[in-house]
């Protein structure tokens, strides 16, 4: 494949600025997965790879909202500093971590007032305790959203008919109001929004990542404009996110139809994986799309400690052939999980098709 060929990387250095080096789970602090490291092995790769690197440029606050409450942006940009002006930093947590968790459960009838104190206000905005605020976070976590709203214009303008954005922290388990799974804001969910706004009237997000993008099922869930389709480990066999991401889930109202769950088994290898993703294909050529986002997270993978799926480099090819190659739309790749730094980057490579040089078996045909 030549260079010219290759799909054009926007990042951001700015990306690198969020600093979760611990994440709180079961109540235990552990090391963070979530690593800036993550996006220097990705662009050492891609570069390696022959990938042009195109900046993100930067966009209002205003238009985090297309798919986000103003409230949620609010406590991002504003969470940490109100952290530290609140004594909790000298009171020795120097991130923001929540201990008080508002659910719809604990509501019933009553609607909630925001709460004044950041600690409690945590808990609001966020729904675990591994997601953290800290220095440097909000630049970051803003610079990913700027990743995938330069990608997404870059398709829409027609300057690329492909970009992968190489956002991080990622965001597809961020809801309109509330974030979570070391996610802040939806950068695909933003992607997609873009596609739409700048005149697609049908759009596809398929979204490979190991686990299910919740929040961007939740933000399109009633929209029939916007398709979902998911291939993820099996909520039901204790991964996260948990209480969701089943089959049954197939959208509400006008979104009826719209969503598309394939949970698959721990170990369910390269042949499971690739048929969910070509029925995901599928489902985005039915609902008429005429751009796609996908919502690549190689956390799939066989060394990736966070899941048991078992997907080879050789998987993640495939699954880019297909969605890149036959699908064959104006597309968004959006970055989202894959924490195994030392395969991280040949994985995202062989999705995108632009790594030769690192697997012999790669033909010129997936260019
Ligand atoms: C974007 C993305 O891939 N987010 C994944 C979030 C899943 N995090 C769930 C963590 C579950 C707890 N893992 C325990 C680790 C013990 N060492
Ligand atoms: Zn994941």
């Amino acid at each position: 494949m030549d260079a010219a060929s290759r799909i054009p990387v926007v990042w951001s250095e700015t990306t690198l600025a969020h600093r979760p080096d611990r994440e709180v789970w079961i109540g235990m602090p552990m090391d963070g997965s979530e690593l800036p490291e993550r996006v220097s092995a990705i662009e050492q790769t891609l570069r390696l790879a022959g990938h042009a690197f195109i900046e993100a440029t930067g966009h209002p606050v205003d238009a985090l909202s297309s798919v986000h409450s103003p409230d949620l942006v609010r406590h991002l940009s504003t969470g940490y500093d109100a952290w530290v002006d609140g004594g909790f930093v000298e009171h020795g947590q120097d991130r923001v971590v929540p201990y008080f968790f508002p659910t719809a459960a604990m509501l019933g009838p009553i609607s909630s007032t925001q709460a004044s104190s950041v600690h409690a206000r945590a808990g609001q905005f966020c729904y675990d305790t591994m997601t953290t605020l800290g220095p440097g976070s909000w630049e970051a976590i803003r610079a990913a959203a700027d990743c995938a709203l330069t990608a997404a214009g870059l398709v829409v303008a027609g300057q690329t008919r492909r970009a992968y954005a190489l956002c991080r922290p990622p965001g597809h388990h961020v809801t309109a109001d509330a974030f979570g799974g070391s996610c802040y804001l939806n950068n695909a969910a933003l992607a997609a929004q873009a596609l739409v706004d700048g005149g697609h009237e049908r759009v596809a997000i398929v979204d490979v990542d190991a686990h299910h993008g919740n929040g961007t099922a939740a933000i399109f869930y009633e929209r029939a404009d916007v398709f979902y389709g998911s291939v993820h480990v099996d909520p039901g066999a204790g991964w996260f996110p948990h209480v969701v991401g089943y089959a049954g889930e197939t959208g509400r109202g006008d979104g009826e139809n719209a969503t598309q769950n394939v949970p698959l088994a721990p170990g369910t290898g390269d042949a499971g994986f690739l048929d969910g993703v070509r029925r995901l294909a599928d489902s985005a050529r039915q609902h008429g799309s005429t751009a796609l986002v996908v919502s690549l997270g190689v956390d799939a993978a066989a060394d990736d400690p966070e899941s048991p799926l078992e997907v080879t480099r050789t998987g993640y090819s495939r699954a880019g052939a297909v969605l890149l190659r036959d699908l064959d739309l104006p597309t968004v790749v959006i970055q989202e999980g894959g924490y195994h730094l030392a395969t991280l980057g040949d994985l995202v490579a062989a999705f995108l098709g632009g790594s030769g040089y690192a697997s012999p078996k790669r033909s010129s045909a997936h260019a």
